[in-house]
């Protein structure tokens, strides 16, 4: 590879619709709705909130860019949340039940909420689950019910460092602890602005950009790690009344996420 960049091909952008849907991720953690990962828990959110039928497996094996969500229709293999979410939007054209924003103003909303979350959010969450001491003993022993007891000094070990290494380049790592918490709290009370008293955050219909604001904010709200992201959510009203709202119409008791072990199609969570 060099000192450049390595080949990357561009993302498929309409597939066939009436092949199945399967996507790829990890299960939940704590209380979160739907993955551990906020990106994951975007996707499966967005599919629900448009109406659209998949399968739901654990793991990454295959990821094309190593990383999860990703998913496969057909003889498309697509990684990449908001990549997809643009796949999707294409492929079952006509059908959503969500509302892309169609004005210059909640375009500008909804991009925003998005960078927000899966730029700024995202690396505060990796600061506090890996890097932080109380975060990481509580994520290492989450850990214990995956990862076999002989492998349990190195695995998480092994994440930290790769995720601490990527924070350091971020740069959220080299602030003290004082200035992150500034910085997390702008930008959640960005999002609580963008909100104000609406259902969602364009209005009264869901759009793509409201399932990463969700899988971010769920993970925040209700890993159960018992962390400064949550603290910093809860300072926000209408933030956690969004989040228990979108829980309760799309994650329904009788409806868990198909991640979650709690979901049953036939006898449980498919594996790969
Ligand atoms: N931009 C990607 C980010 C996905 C991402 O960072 N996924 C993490 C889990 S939260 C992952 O798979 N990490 C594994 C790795 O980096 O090895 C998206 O929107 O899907």
């Amino acid at each position: 590879m060099g000192s450049g960049l390595p080949p990357a091909k561009d993302s498929a952008t309409e597939g066939d619709a009436s092949k199945p849907l399967v996507v790829y991720g990890f299960t939940p953690l704590g209380g979160t709705a739907s993955s551990a990962s906020p990106f994951v828990s975007k996707l499966e959110t967005y599919l629900r909130m448009a109406g659209i039928d998949y399968e739901a497996r654990v793991g990454m094996s295959g990821a094309p860019k190593g990383k999860v969500p990703f998913i496969k229709q057909g003889d498309v293999t697509l990684g990449d949340s908001t990549f997809i979410c643009e796949y999707l939007k294409n492929t079952y054209k006509g059908k959503l039940q969500t509302k892309e924003p169609d004005t210059a103003e909640t375009k500008a909303v909804a991009a925003a909420c998005r960078i927000i979350c899966e730029d700024n959010l995202a690396s505060g969450m990796s600061y506090y689950r890996w890097g932080h001491p109380k975060g990481f003993s509580a994520t290492k022993e989450r850990m214990s019910s995956i990862v076999p007891w002989f492998m349990m000094w190195l695995i998480p070990r092994m994440i930290r460092g790769k995720i601490m290494k990527n924070l350091y380049a971020q740069g959220l790592s080299r602030h003290s602890e004082k200035d992150v918490i500034f910085l997390l709290t702008s930008s959640v009370e960005a999002l609580s602005g963008f909100l104000g008293d609406k259902r969602y955050m364009t209005g009264d219909v869901p759009c793509a950009a409201d399932a990463s604001v969700f899988g971010m904010l769920d993970n925040y709200l209700n890993d159960g790690l018992d962390l400064e992201p949550a603290r910093i959510v809860k300072r926000f009203p209408n933030l956690v009344r969004y989040v228990t709202d979108i829980r309760r119409t799309y994650y329904p008791e009788d409806n868990p996420s198909q991640f979650s072990p709690a979901y049953k199609a036939g006898d449980a969570t498919k594996r790969d």
